[in-house]
């Protein structure tokens, strides 16, 4: 016989495959199990689409096995008419007998009340079971519908002996500090968050697009930094490729067309850039430099992860790198000549 445990695991690695899709909608993993066989499973659609339980209960080819079945979801199932109607009915109405439910919903709209309906139609409820992972599962989605801010992740490359950056650029010869399947990774890891911001500099020094474009996957939201409006039309970054916020002291007199500007308080950068992501409904940022704008939300403790890729390339003098505090690390691994270091901010969770 399974545990519980283990199929819960089996959810959770079924909910991965739905994210980043699902956001902001949260990546669920339902899996239905008959006599300790795995009859049905599923995870969220796309944004907009049917939830973890109907996919998984619509995959059971005999639906007479359902009333004698457990259904093991990473969330608990909703209770409300959103996008969809509510999960807990469906489950009533097949008359599964057993839900057995990672973590409770933090949405104000469901909030136990999921959990209620399956109770009080009958249903045996079990909550709990792997929570930690359940929530860490979603970690975008609970940061942000529970502390009200983004959830995080600071991304740069340094070179060998410290720096993110040269001292001048040279068009004719740039130096790269991570090489290409790093930056194919960093592609990856903007398709996994709703937003990427950058400092005035990055964009005036490396004029980047902050596509996807190395790989599968939706173009984050960019927000960038120009407190004087230095950046103008002719930088990669105000094209129209992807939604683009403008974080400014003043709105400027000529707008280029297709960017959002937001006036703010320049004195409290990363406070100013959680109300704008509450506004926007933006659950996790990507920020990519440069080392100010970095500096300025680990000073703040305003950061959940960081991803450093540390480079054998030296560059003798350049602009330093990133000061890290209370970072703990939590893995490393080495691609061609870059050490890719994951860190958590413990204080922070
Ligand atoms: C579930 N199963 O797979 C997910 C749930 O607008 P809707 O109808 O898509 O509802 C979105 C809310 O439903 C979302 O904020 C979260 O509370 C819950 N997500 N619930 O039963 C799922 N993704
Ligand atoms: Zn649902």
């Amino acid at each position: 016989m399974h545990t519980h445990e283990q199929f819960m695991y089996r959810a959770l690695f079924i909910a991965q495959k739905g994210l980043p899709a699902a956001m902001p909608n949260p990546s669920v993993g339902a899996v239905i199990v008959h006599k300790d066989t795995i009859i049905g499973e599923g995870s969220t659609s796309a944004f907009g689409g049917s939830h973890a339980e109907v996919n998984a209960i619509n995959s059971v080819k005999n639906k007479e096995l359902l009333k004698e079945s457990t259904i093991y979801v990473t969330l608990e199932p909703c209770s409300h008419y959103g996008k969809t109607p509510p999960c807990a009915d469906l489950i009533v109405k097949m008359q599964i007998p057993n839900v057995v439910i990672g973590c409770v919903d933090p949405y104000a709209e469901v909030a136990g009340k999921g959990i209620d309906k399956l109770k009080n139609a009958g249903v045996n409820v079990i909550v709990g079971i792997l929570e930690k992972e359940c929530i860490d599962s979603n970690k975008r989605f609970f940061t942000f519908i529970q502390k009200k801010r983004p959830y995080i992740i600071l991304k740069w490359a340094e070179s060998a002996d410290g720096f993110i950056a040269p001292m001048e650029k040279n068009e004719q010869k740039p130096v790269w500090i991570s090489n290409n399947y790093s930056r194919q990774l960093t592609h990856k890891w903007r398709s996994e968050e709703m937003g990427i911001l950058v400092g005035t500099k990055t964009v005036l020094d490396d004029n980047p697009s902050l596509t996807t474009r190395d790989f599968v996957g939706k173009n984050p939201v960019r927000i960038y930094i120009d407190a004087n409006h230095k950046i103008d039309a002719s930088f990669a970054i105000t094209n129209a490729e992807s939604k683009t916020i403008c974080l400014c002291a003043e709105f400027p007199l000529n707008p280029i067309d297709q960017i959002i500007y937001k006036k703010i308080d320049f004195d409290n950068l990363p406070a100013e850039v959680n109300r704008i992501c509450v506004e926007e409904n933006i659950q996790s940022i990507i920020i990519e430099g440069g080392s100010q704008t970095l500096q300025q939300f680990i000073d703040a403790n305003f950061w959940n992860e960081a991803r450093v890729f540390k480079s054998d390339v030296i560059l003798k003098e350049g602009i330093k790198s990133v000061e890290l505090k209370n970072a703990v690390q939590i893995s490393t691994q080495k691609i061609q000549n870059n050490i890719l270091t994951y860190y958590k901010n413990p204080n922070n969770d």
